[in-house]
């Protein structure tokens, strides 16, 4: 696996922690590194035992599967199998500086889904705008800003167990990108809409690790990364997008090599443009 880069990052995202220092050719397990000695970092709320969390290692009636459906969690990793040392899993693609589980709930992987709605942009007359540079037609996307870091993203969000991965990926755009709970009842016009969308025929852009800032050695986020796309763009001009859930703000936003978005969803945003031929 590529070697990640945001993972590395200090401080630990919402603490003051320090990660220890990882240099490039010691993030692989592989590397020789005995006195590699990582700071420990739970966060305190992670330690409360919200419902979405796991307990601590070697609890009482804790007893994960690793590398296995446990029950409702999925604790296999797109990435394949993972190790497990001493009862405790490692991150796939390498250390990371902290060890424990940071802001995240379970140990190993911590699946999440990301939604990528797209369509083609369009001048005041309806016709597709191309980039002077490359000639290619210009590709939009959905992106919302993350109240955590304040930086742009994809509305993506974690699969709740038992869920389907197509259920999460509806869910959350509902919640960040629309400020809607589905199933509240009676449909309405733009519910439908979004419905339509997202039992159309879509696109798989990316799945498997993500280079996040919340990852640690011992947990991190995984996710699938999707797109729905609306080719005429009728389906979604009558929608308006409202920020809701984590997200504080939500736009269309074009998609360019110039995006800097949050881990390492510049990158999903790249395959996207490769597989439909928009301009990058
Ligand atoms: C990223 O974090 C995923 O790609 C997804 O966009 C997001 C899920 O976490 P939350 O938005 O629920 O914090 O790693
Ligand atoms: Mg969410
Ligand atoms: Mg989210």
């Amino acid at each position: 696996a590529a070697a990640h880069a945001k993972a590395l990052t200090s401080p630990y995202p919402g603490s003051q922690v320090q990660r220890r220092p990882v240099p490039p050719e010691k993030i692989s397990w592989a590397a020789d590194w005995p006195e590699y000695d990582p700071v420990d970092y739970t966060a305190p709320y992670v330690l409360t035992n919200p419902p979405w969390a796991d307990p601590l290692l070697g609890s009482e009636g804790f007893s994960p599967q690793f590398n296995a459906l446990d029950g409702a969690v999925q604790r296999e990793s797109l990435q394949g199998t993972y190790s497990v040392v001493g009862g405790v899993p490692r991150n796939p693609v390498g250390r990371t500086g902290v060890k424990g589980r940071g802001l995240l709930g379970r140990w190993g992987p911590n699946h999440a889904a990301d939604p990528l709605i797209t369509r083609w942009k369009q001048d005041s007359d309806g016709r597709r705008v191309t980039d002077k540079g490359t000639g290619k037609p210009i590709l939009q996307f959905v992106a919302i800003q993350r109240k955590d870091c304040g930086q742009w993203a994809i509305p993506g969000g974690m699969v709740d167990p038992g869920e389907l991965v197509s259920a999460t990926l509806h869910r959350e755009f509902c919640e960040e990108a629309l400020n809607s709970l589905e199933g509240s009842g009676d449909q309405s016009e733009s519910e439908k809409k979004i419905q339509e969308l997202f039992s159309q025929e879509h696109l798989l852009i990316y799945r498997g690790y993500v280079d996040d800032p919340r990852n640690t050695d011992n947990s991190w986020m995984e996710t699938q990364a999707v797109n729905y796309h609306d080719e005429t763009g009728h389906l979604l001009s009558q929608i308006r997008l409202e920020a809701g859930d984590d997200a504080g703000k939500v736009q269309w936003v074009d998609v360019s090599g110039d995006c800097s978005l949050y881990a390492n969803h510049a990158r999903f945003i790249h395959i996207l443009a490769q597989k439909r031929g928009a301009h990058w």
